[in-house]
């Protein structure tokens, strides 16, 4: 008889320690995974003595399954898309796929957008806070179909790390500023030390982006040089060299300093914006001009 709430699939170490979580909050989850045999290894060892039950293969999964189905996919990024192909014949109108594992948010909208004209509720969910948090408490970042959420948000509620959200919110919208302040130095470097041309600025920032500083500020940096206005002269230059902060970036050094906890990173890149705005029209300050235009494309992307 179908008994768990929920299926996990992907028995490696994030997804055993969010069935672990899962069944410490009273959820009977069914456990499955590729290699088949990692399935009876782990009700053997670490969930040994649990509610957690195994399945061998998808079809006898959901057989297990409560209805509406809820499938947690929880697999090395990027690989979940075999698992719901092969799941979708399976499943019912109204059944839920939770995908975990850090895929491409472009995808997730087109899973969400094809399984919803299947009657499948497709939710893409960052689950930030690795191993530990993953048993202890993750910061989970749901979206998707919103039909979806009335019916998980117990889960996910239930499981989710509680009682900082802001202080979390805080240090880690923060982090960006010590994340900015870097390339906001290279390039005034770049630029006033090392006397480069705003192109070759450019293809500096793409080279780096294509080892592993592969990120979103590197890519958005060089797509910020590169910007011309209508006339095809370079934007840059006439953004005022200038940036300010709304209090997250000071309220992280103040409480780093009564804890005792050296982020220095946050501290001097909140020092340099505050010189930013404050010597503005004695000294050049490029990297404001930077730090505000990454700003601004970072509310309007993020
Ligand atoms: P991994 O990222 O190492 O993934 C291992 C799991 O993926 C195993 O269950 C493996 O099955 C399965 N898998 C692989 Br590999 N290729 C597959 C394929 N082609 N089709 C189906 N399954 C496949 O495990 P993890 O570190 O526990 O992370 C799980 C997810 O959580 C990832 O997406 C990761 O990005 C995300 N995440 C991880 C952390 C962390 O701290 N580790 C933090 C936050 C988020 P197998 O046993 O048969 O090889």
């Amino acid at each position: 008889m179908a008994q768990a709430d929920i299926a996990l699939i992907g028995l490696a170490v994030m997804g055993q320690n969010l069935i672990l979580n899962m069944n410490d909050h009273d959820f009977v989850v069914c456990a499955f995974n590729r290699t088949i045999s990692k399935v009876d290894d782990f009700l053997a060892s670490e969930a040994k003595g649990t509610k957690v039950v195994g399945a061998q293969s998808l079809k006898e999964m959901v057989s297990e399954l409560k209805t509406p189905q809820w499938i947690i996919l929880l697999v090395k990024a990027g690989q979940a898309v075999d698992f719901i192909k092969k799941l979708v014949p399976l499943l019912d109108t109204g059944d839920i796929i939770i995908d975990g594992g850090n895929s491409e948010y472009r995808d997730t909208t087109r899973q969400c957008r094809d399984l919803k004209a299947r009657g499948i509720l497709f939710v893409g969910s960052g689950v930030s806070g690795r191993e530990e948090g993953a048993w202890y408490g993750p910061s989970l970042m749901p979206g998707g179909n919103k039909e979806a959420w009335p019916h998980i948000k117990t889960i996910f509620q239930g499981i989710a790390a509680k009682g900082a959200g802001y202080f979390m919110k805080m240090v880690h919208s923060r982090i960006e500023y010590g994340d900015m302040q870097p390339i906001c130095k290279a390039s005034h470097l770049m630029k006033d030390v090392l006397g480069m041309a705003q192109d070759e600025m450019v293809q500096a920032f793409e080279d780096w982006n294509k080892t592993e500083l592969d990120l979103f500020l590197i890519e958005i940096a060089a797509n910020i040089l590169k910007f011309q206005d209508a006339y095809s002269r370079h934007l840059l230059p006439k953004i005022r060299d200038s940036v300010g902060q709304k209090g997250t970036g000071k309220w992280t050094a103040i409480s780093a300093l009564e804890y005792g906890i050296p982020v220095t990173l946050i501290g001097e890149a909140v020092f340099a914006r505050c010189l930013s705005s404050l010597k503005n029209d004695r000294i050049q300050c490029w990297p404001g001009a930077v730090a505000q235009a990454c700003n601004f494309i970072c509310k309007v992307a993020l």
